[in-house]
């Protein structure tokens, strides 16, 4: 049975995202799975358009916007004022676009986690800088389009849930919009942990920057599960492996051929990215199973 995903009515309707936009719908549910005992940071991106100026704001909770730069400085800035004024419950979450976390925040993301600080880390990863216009980040994924590289990306998606799970956080975590209840599941599980860094990277697909129909959000991010491009996984106090969802055969063309982004690719180029995938679902099935593979 699946985890109930609460409905508290943390995040209104009316905001501005595109319709469709992977990133409002893990808004949503993230905030409602946090609950209203929550302020969140959000630095410059879609997630700040969704955001809103106040007093219009879809999120119905204080939300400080930061610079690109700084999310998890002002989130560990703003726990440790909390705790200093005898408030230990309000749970502080920084949500940050790929761009946000894996480049341009990464300094101040990397050093919180290395003091511990007590915040949870949310990265939408959409991979790409999609507020300014698509331009590759190093979420960006290997030979796909972005306004960038307009021939298609030449290096590989920088490994950030490695990354972090290396910084010996309590809890990283993958998820993605097409499932829900794994990624509520995860969200509380984060909440339930107190002290340190706890980091997930949502995977949410972008209808403009990535080329797919405004329907086909939740669609692509179970093809890129499926497909093993993106697997779901928990890593606890940076060994303790879990895998909650896996490649399920479905050849990595199948995912690539509904985004305009990979439109330029020959089938050599199609070969080239599912070996990328077996190689990179190799490595981290010999650290779930300890090499024996599954
Ligand atoms: C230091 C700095 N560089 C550039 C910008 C301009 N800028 C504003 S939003 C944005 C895109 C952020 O991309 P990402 O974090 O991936 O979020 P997304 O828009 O994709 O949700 C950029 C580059 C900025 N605000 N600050
Ligand atoms: S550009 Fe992409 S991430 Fe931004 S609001 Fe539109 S669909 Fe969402
Ligand atoms: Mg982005």
């Amino acid at each position: 049975m699946g985890y109930q995903i609460a409905e508290e009515n943390v995040f209104s309707s009316g905001h501005s995202a595109c319709p469709g936009c992977s990133e409002a719908l893990a808004i949503r549910f993230i905030l409602n799975t946090l609950g209203s005992d929550t302020i969140a940071v959000v630095p410059p991106s879609c997630i700040a358009i969704i955001s809103g100026p106040q007093p219009l704001s879809s999120m119905r909770i204080p939300v400080y916007q930061t610079t690109l730069e700084a999310s998890a400085a002002s989130a560990a800035g703003i726990k440790r004022a909390l705790v200093s004024k005898g408030n230990d419950h309000t749970t502080v979450v920084a949500i940050a676009g790929d761009g946000g976390t894996y480049d341009i925040g990464f300094q101040a993301l990397s050093s919180a986690a290395e003091r511990q600080e007590d915040i949870i880390y949310i990265c939408l990863d959409n991979e790409g800088y999609m507020n300014t216009g698509s331009q590759k980040s190093s979420a960006t994924p290997s030979m796909a389009y972005t306004t960038s590289t307009p021939a298609g990306k030449l290096t590989p998606k920088k490994n950030i849930a490695e990354i972090m799970a290396a910084h010996n956080i309590p809890y990283m975590a993958t998820a993605t919009t097409g499932y829900p209840d794994d990624l509520a599941r995860k969200v509380a599980k984060a909440k339930s942990i107190r002290g340190g860094v706890r980091f997930i990277v949502v995977l949410a697909p972008c209808l403009d920057g990535w080329g797919i129909p405004d329907k086909f959000g939740p669609r692509t991010s179970r093809l890129a599960v499926e497909s093993g491009v993106f697997p779901l996984y928990e890593v606890e106090n940076g060994d303790t492996y879990t895998l909650n969802y896996g490649p399920k055969g479905v050849p990595v063309a199948e995912y690539t051929s509904i985004q305009k982004r990979y439109r330029h690719l020959t089938p050599a180029n199609v070969t080239c990215l599912q070996e990328e995938v077996d190689r990179n679902w190799g490595r981290l099935q010999a650290k779930c199973f300890g090499g024996r593979g599954k």
